[in-house]
């Protein structure tokens, strides 16, 4: 990948999206291609292709999709599924039929079985049943994985899959309804101290596990395997290291100074008891995430507090 090259971000207001914005700008890459959904609905197969066909980048970063927590996905997953699906067929077919010189397309730790063995390597893979209440958004993902190596075997196309773990930083969705626990829980724990709550609500049991990576390591390991990785073989992006939700929420209620107590709501899901990635695949290529997660915590409180302002 050259300096020089035009790469086409989707997505780059986005978690992820803007993070890769973000580290391919600080890289020195000088033709970075952006779109607003307003400027490009990429639901609509007929602008996406006349969007390539008149920009004609070389390198294309699918960043783009319709994502939201474990209520969200439960709670909407014809969206989930059709958003995701035209999305990401619209993208990948008008980026084979330009010309495209190489593409990456971020998938989700959930498409691996609710049971997988952990830490999840890539092989577990439609291994098992999946976890239902993201059931929709992860046979999305996966329709996407398969349509890029089937890019490959037919037409030779070097469209690689990445799968990262929970992420969060700036630019997070923290709307209690449809974000994911860490930005929800981040906002709950600053509204109760500022507020002088007594309690935070924290939903499910408390007991499932979860990874988080920081979005500035996603969008250094992105760079990284648009450099150096030419497989279409997925590959895992994670820290390899997961806690319980309780851990997570006591941890986020010291980096906030909240003092109160937790609460828990029981009816709302616990989702898939376990997900933590194996990442010695990349690990072995040479890339290691660097941002721990209470210091990611720590940088992403203080974005969100100048939001607030
Ligand atoms: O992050 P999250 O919404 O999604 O929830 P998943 C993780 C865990 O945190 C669940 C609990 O056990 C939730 O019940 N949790 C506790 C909360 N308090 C809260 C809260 O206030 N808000 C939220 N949202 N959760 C998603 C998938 O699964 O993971 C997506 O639905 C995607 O498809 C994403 O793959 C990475 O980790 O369960």
């Amino acid at each position: 990948m050259e300096k020089n090259d035009s790469i086409f971000i989707a997505g780059h207001r986005g978690l992820a999206g803007s993070a890769i914005l973000r580290r391919l700008t600080a890289e020195g890459f000088t033709r970075l291609l952006t779109r607003t959904r307003a400027e490009l609905d990429l639901t609509n197969s007929a602008a996406a292709e006349e969007f390539f066909g008149r920009e004609k980048p070389a390198i294309v970063v699918v960043a783009a999709a319709r994502v939201g927590g474990i209520k969200a996905n439960n709670d909407e997953p014809v969206e989930f599924l059709i958003e995701n699906l035209q999305i990401q067929n619209n993208l990948i077919r008008a980026a084979h039929e330009s010309g495209v010189r190489k593409l990456l397309f971020l998938g989700s730790s959930c498409i691996y079985p609710r049971l997988a063995p952990q830490p999840i390597p890539e092989s577990a893979l439609l291994g098992g049943p999946l976890e239902p209440t993201n059931e929709a958004y992860a046979i999305a993902k996966i329709a996407g994985i398969k349509l890029c190596q089937a890019y490959d075997r037919e037409y030779g196309a070097n469209f690689i899959s990445a799968m990262p773990t929970n992420l969060y930083g700036p630019n997070d969705n923290f709307d209690l309804v449809t974000s994911h626990a860490l930005a929800a829980l981040l906002r709950k724990a600053h509204e109760a101290k500022t507020s002088g709550a007594r309690e935070l609500v924290v939903w499910g049991s408390g007991k499932p596990r979860r990874e988080f990576l920081h979005v500035d390591d996603l969008a250094s390991a992105c760079v990284f395997l648009l450099q150096k990785y030419d497989s279409p073989e997925i590959i895992n992006i994670g820290t390899g290291a997961d806690l319980t939700i309780r851990e997570l929420a006591e941890l986020i209620c010291e980096v906030v100074g909240f003092t109160g107590d937790l609460a828990w709501d029981a009816s709302q899901p616990d989702g898939t008891p376990r997900k933590v990635l194996d990442i010695s695949k990349i690990r072995s290529l040479g890339w290691l995430p660097t941002i721990p997660l209470r210091e990611g915590l720590i940088r992403t409180y203080d974005w969100f507090r100048q939001q607030a302002v």
